[in-house]
């Protein structure tokens, strides 16, 4: 018996600890808005392989942004090596309270050229686009204030580089 109410006690406190840290809770609603600041690189990920053989992957057919060079066109010397690679936001999802004034202080590693902008929950313009270069850090600032998604976009690798800032609702 007493290991049962221990039990309780236990999944009590657990549900309790869930509710005040939640996004909807008191906690989260009693926050004031403010200034949140994030390091975000723009990085490409790639691997070459020759120890598997290659998937049959059209190029074509790949999302904008991701990138297959199939056996043959990777290295002529090694003709059975193949290679895929992707853009990337890092971090890709962040979070924010509604109504905090949010810097992006972006980095490009990889990728000589990119288009930045961001997009607002409601779809319209939060941070006009921009060009962005490797080896430079651009630093953009926009107000969360709507709720939602706002989506750090590269038009020229979208749509699989995208970062997701969820602007928590203020109520
Ligand atoms: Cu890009």
């Amino acid at each position: 018996m007493k290991i049962r109410n221990s039990l309780i006690l236990l999944l009590l406190l657990l549900v309790t600890a869930i509710l005040a840290v939640g996004p909807g809770s008191a906690a989260a609603k009693g926050l004031k808005p403010g200034n949140v600041t994030f390091y975000v690189s723009e990085i490409e990920v790639k691997g070459a392989t020759d120890g598997i053989p290659a998937p049959k992957t059209d190029p074509t057919t790949l999302s904008k942004g991701y990138g297959f060079t199939p056996p043959g066109k990777y290295d002529p010397a090694k003709p059975n090596k193949w290679q895929v690679s992707t853009y990337m936001f890092n971090p890709a999802a962040m979070a924010v309270n509604q109504g905090d004034t949010v810097t992006l202080r972006i980095f490009v590693v990889n990728g000589d050229k990119h288009i930045n902008w961001v997009e607002a929950p409601d779809g319209t313009v939060a941070v006009k686009e921009h060009i962005s270069n490797r080896g430079r850090e651009y630093i953009i600032t926009f107000k969360a204030k709507q709720a939602g998604y706002y989506t750090l976009r590269c038009d020229h690798h979208d749509p699989t580089m995208r970062a997701i800032i969820f602007s928590v609702p203020s109520s």
